[in-house]
């Protein structure tokens, strides 16, 4: 399925040549493609989106992932410029496109901002993703026999404790957001990842600090829009009585 953004706002090269919006090739419940179409749509980037079916074996994917050492999204493209992982995306369209919009003004906020964003898909992404809630509820990442997978769903949840604890009192000890006082890019990463435990129904409860700056960072303009894939799969495991509330 394709879908056009604003895409009205065709781009004219200074060379002449015309070249039509970015492409963002995405899966749209991935957290590291949600952080980057939110970032998209906010900044009004023109763009196509691009939705990717895995499911289907790397040789349904579309044309441009054959030359791609990685087969994952987010992956834009730009004319002749290919992008892969998230942070650099997103690095890619502050620098192009938005005089680093969302990533704060002064020099110290914006590199603290591009490490919490690395820290958001590496990190925490594995402990969340990969270790806790993926391996639940996505056959392709469970881990066999049962047992083994157990194990890592628990050594899963330690890790995503110790995450929690160091936001609650560290980062949002003194500061309403992870950088400061206003929201940045670095907000939208942490918490499309940590919303990833809305699939086992977890409660953020033992962290209020967490929890408010979480009800906050989910306020921003389009971000119910861009997670409703998201939430749609939260009710639907809700209904089939997998989430335990
Ligand atoms: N480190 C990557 C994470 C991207 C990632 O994990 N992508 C997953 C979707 S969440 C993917 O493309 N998986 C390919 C597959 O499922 O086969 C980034 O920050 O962009």
């Amino acid at each position: 399925m394709e879908t056009t953004n604003g895409v009205d706002k065709v781009v004219t090269k200074k060379n002449g040549f015309h070249k039509g919006p970015m492409e963002l090739y995405l899966v749209r419940i991935s957290p590291a493609c949600r952080a980057v179409w939110l970032y998209v749509i906010q900044n009004e980037i023109p763009h196509l989106l691009i939705d990717v079916d895995f499911s289907k074996g790397p040789k349904q994917l579309p044309p441009v992932f054959r030359n791609q050492p990685h087969q994952e999204v987010p992956l834009l493209v730009d004319g002749e410029i290919i992008v892969f992982e998230a942070q650099a995306i997103l690095r890619y369209l502050s620098m192009k496109y938005t005089a680093s919009a969302g990533f704060g003004l002064s020099l110290q906020t914006q590199m603290l901002c591009e490490s919490v964003i690395s820290w958001s898909f590496g990190e925490l992404l594995r402990s969340v993703g990969y270790l806790y809630v993926f391996p639940q509820f996505l056959e392709g990442y469970s881990f066999s026999p049962e047992s083994a997978n157990e194990v890592v769903v628990e050594k899963g949840l330690r890790q995503v404790t110790t995450h929690l604890e160091i936001l609650e009192n560290n980062y949002l000890e003194k500061s309403k957001y992870l950088t400061g006082s206003k929201v940045t890019v670095a907000d939208t990463c942490a918490a499309s990842v940590l919303v990833l435990l809305e699939w086992t129904g977890f409660s953020f409860k033992m962290w209020p600090k967490v929890d408010s700056w979480l009800t906050r960072v989910k306020q921003q303009m389009f971000w119910d829009e861009v997670h409703t894939t998201h939430n749609d799969f939260v009710g639907e495991l809700e209904r089939a009585n997998l989430v335990q509330r």
